[in-house]
């Protein structure tokens, strides 16, 4: 596997030398690009996403802390800007892991973002007053993509903290898309007045603007997966991280973001969203919080 840097340094990329590559951003160590063995793109990000540093990217996998959202009543979190500063912030690349087995070629990325960190977004970082470290990392296999944060807590005062990996995948037509994996789970209509509804046992089907927390029962090993015209596209498994967030913002929405195109754009992505943010992970000092999603292609 090969790990290459961009000529300002901005972005790193890394390929399997079958033809896989997986493309991150220091600002936000943001996933833009994952590309996979047959040469097509996996994941959508829209044409108008700053890849500049000027804001959060519109696309590709976002890292959401230390809120999801916006949390106004919560003591710690209230005053951050919505899904917080670590998508506004540089991460530092701190090293690769290679494997060059044939049976397990992969190769992993670490990124790191501190408390005391240079790149941290100057405007929303100090409006969360704790000393913390985190240690976010993609691997690139063959078939899968799993990018894991590992939140610790350097502060002799516990704190609150929401995790989320915002991820937008790309699919062909949305209208042909069926999601899986998410029957008989509970969620939190945000379209519809935060509503707490329980999902049928029919595949979910993206109609219009979709918002929704999901809190599926078991521990994130059965997959929520994306099914195109009856072949399933993506698998999303998860690692410690309770809830999937599943967000479409249909057309008048996307009219709406500055930074989405084209405006037809919402028809070929869905955001499947694994994330820790149905309530609040109260790190202790000296802990730490560990999730991870993995994205399978089935072969
Ligand atoms: O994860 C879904 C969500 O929180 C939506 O409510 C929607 O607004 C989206 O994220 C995008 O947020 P952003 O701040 O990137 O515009």
């Amino acid at each position: 596997p090969s790990v290459t840097f961009s000529a300002d340094n901005a972005r790193v990329t890394a390929e399997l030398p079958t033809g896989e590559a997986v493309e991150v951003l220091l600002h936000g160590a943001t996933v833009l690009r994952w590309r996979d063995g047959a040469g097509r793109e996996r994941l959508w990000l829209s044409e108008a996403a700053a890849v500049d540093g000027s804001r959060a990217v519109r696309g590709g996998v976002p890292v959401v802390f230390p809120v999801f959202g916006t949390a106004p009543d919560h003591p710690q979190a209230g005053r951050l800007p919505q899904h917080g500063f670590a998508r506004t912030s540089r991460w530092e690349f701190l090293g690769k892991s290679t494997s060059e087995s044939a049976a397990d070629l992969s190769v992993k990325l670490d990124f790191g973002l501190s408390s005391a960190a240079e790149g941290l977004d100057p405007t929303a970082a100090p409006l969360w007053p704790f000393r913390f470290n985190l240690i976010y990392s993609v691997t690139l296999s063959r078939e899968s993509l799993t990018t894991s944060i590992v939140v610790t807590n350097d502060d002799d005062k516990a704190f609150d903290c929401q995790v989320l990996m915002h991820t937008y995948l790309r699919v062909g037509d949305i209208a042909a898309v069926e999601i899986t994996g998410l029957d008989g789970a509970s969620y939190v209509d945000k379209v519809d007045g935060a509503k707490t509804k329980t999902e049928s046992s029919a595949p979910l089907t993206i109609t219009g603007e979709t918002d929704r927390v999901y809190t599926p029962a078991g521990d994130g090993s059965s997959p929520v997966s994306v099914v195109e015209n009856g072949k399933t596209t993506f698998s999303v498994t998860r690692e410690n991280l309770g809830n999937v967030v599943v967000w479409n913002p249909w057309a008048e929405k996307a009219a709406g973001m500055a930074d989405f195109a084209p405006r037809d754009g919402f028809k070929n992505m869905v955001c499947i969203e694994p994330g820790a943010v149905g309530g609040w992970q109260s790190v202790e000092p000296g802990d730490a919080f560990e999730g991870a999603q993995t994205i399978t292609l089935p072969q």
